[in-house]
């Protein structure tokens, strides 16, 4: 019978350093000989990108909470179902840029929704599927929106304020807290002790599940 594959996720709030550091991963996957698929998250298929590019525009009218809840998790469905169950089961691993945590993050702790809410949509969208690991890059928020911001145009969810990032990053670094499968990395570090640091973590993870 073939091994599930592993489902690791990326995690960290603006300007963290994911888009540079998932290519490192990538780059550490290839080199190990992993069968592995990139994805992302709000995205992953034609329709799920749709929703993303709803979700990420920068619009006039007030978007509601329930709504934007309601289309990431209309989202994670779609790309749950159509590409990272269907690569696990082959036992390909999953490699994602972004998961469930991020709605703990920016709907429970940047909007303040309620996080059972967000529980009980986890449920129903995923069953027990979680992720194995995730890979939280971690860094001051003045800091993360400093390099967003030199990057140009910002996205609806990158103009919203200081106390939001903040709310952020302390719902996913909470959430890090005394759970083994998060792996919390010092982003503020050179990319080079960033990437000495993820290095170290995939080995360690590859060498535990035994792949
Ligand atoms: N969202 C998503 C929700 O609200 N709920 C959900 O459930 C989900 C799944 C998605 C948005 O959707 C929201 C959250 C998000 O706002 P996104 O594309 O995932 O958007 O989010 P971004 O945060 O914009 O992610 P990016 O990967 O595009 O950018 P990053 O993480 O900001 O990273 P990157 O690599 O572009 O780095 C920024 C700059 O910093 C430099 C890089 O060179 C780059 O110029 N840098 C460093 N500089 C110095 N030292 C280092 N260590 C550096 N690392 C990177």
């Amino acid at each position: 019978m073939t091994q599930r594959g592993k489902f690791i996720t990326v995690e960290g709030t603006e300007g963290v350093g994911k888009t540079t550091n998932l290519e490192f991963i990538r780059n550490w996957l290839q080199q190990h000989k992993v069968d592995f698929i990139s994805t992302r998250e709000p995205g992953g298929t034609p329709m799920a990108e749709q929703l993303r590019e709803l979700l990420l525009q920068p619009r006039q009218e007030p978007v509601d909470q329930t709504a934007e809840l309601l289309m990431v998790f209309a989202a994670r469905a779609q790309h749950l179902n159509q590409v990272i169950k269907p690569a696990l089961e082959q036992g390909t691993w999953v490699l994602c840029d972004r998961f469930t945590d991020a709605t703990y993050a920016y709907q429970g702790g940047g909007r303040q929704m309620d996080t059972a809410l967000i529980a009980s949509l986890e449920s129903l969208v995923q069953g027990e599927l979680r992720p194995d690991a995730v890979i939280l890059l971690d860094v001051p928020v003045e800091v993360g929106l400093a390099r967003a911001r030199d990057r140009g145009d910002l996205d609806r969810f990158e103009q919203e304020d200081v106390a939001f990032f903040e709310r952020v990053r302390g719902a996913y670094r909470n959430r890090a807290q005394g759970n083994a499968h998060y792996h919390l990395v010092d982003a503020s570090q050179s990319l080079e002790q960033v990437q000495t640091d993820l290095g170290a973590i995939l080995k360690q993870l590859k060498e535990h599940w035994g792949s």
